[in-house]
């Protein structure tokens, strides 16, 4: 027997409604992944804030599998860029294969992370393999790619909703962040969600403004 409690919603006209989704739709595509940022400081209470809203995130049996490590000193930091430019001059020197580095190309990354040191905060996700709500390292997790991939969707777009600049990182392999951030075994880094302001003058590649139409999205049957 399990017990209910009241859900509503505003019941927006469907004008308002339409307008509401246009709005966060125009603020999305505003959206890129930042390789250039400003040290300005931000608030943690933004990026505290930004985080209670993808703890929201819907998961398997409420289980919510997720940890976030938020990373603003200097010093881890640069523990975290020296890690994670290690793994990444393999990487690129080869490891990647061919076809990924073509793929790759009109990003015009390379193994240089300069901004795991510049901006003003790392938030680390960790996906729980298992441990329930009360995280006790035991209970069995259920769809735990999928919850973790939510909620980090839910992070970036609170992020941009603040006029953050974000970028998911995602160092190949990353299992030295568990070692950093003093994780348990049972969690595995997902990708790191890089946060603060653009640089001046900060430019990102043509490339990614290519998004597909509405057309090729989607179809109604
Ligand atoms: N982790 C590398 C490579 C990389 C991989 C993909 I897929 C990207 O979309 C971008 C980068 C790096 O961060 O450079």
């Amino acid at each position: 027997m399990t017990g209910t409690i009241p859900f509503s919603l505003d019941h927006l006209d469907d004008a308002e409604a339409l307008s509401r989704v246009e709005g966060l739709r125009d603020r999305l595509r505003l959206r890129r992944s930042c390789r250039d940022f400003s040290a300005e400081l931000v608030p943690r209470a933004i990026i505290e804030t930004a985080i209670a809203a993808a703890g929201t995130a819907p998961s398997g049996a409420n289980h919510q599998p997720w940890h976030f490590t938020v990373v603003g000193s200097a010093e881890t930091k640069r523990a975290i860029r020296e890690a994670a430019e290690a793994e990444e001059r393999a990487f690129y020197a080869g490891k990647a294969g061919t076809a990924w580095l073509e793929a790759l190309a009109p990003l015009g990354t390379d193994a240089e992370k300069p901004f795991l040191e510049i901006a003003p905060w790392l938030i680390v996700v960790f996906a729980q393999r298992k441990g329930g709500i009360a995280e006790d390292g035991e209970t069995q997790n259920y769809y735990v790619s999928e919850s973790v991939g939510i909620a980090c969707g839910m992070l970036l777009a609170a992020l941009n909703e603040a006029g953050l600049a974000t970028l998911t990182h995602t160092p190949s392999p990353m299992g030295f962040l568990r070692e950093i951030c003093g994780r348990p075994e049972w969690e595995k880094p997902v990708m790191i969600v890089v946060a603060g302001h653009p640089a001046p003058g900060a430019r990102v590649p043509d490339h990614v403004s290519r998004k597909k139409p509405l057309e090729q999205l989607v179809n109604w049957l």
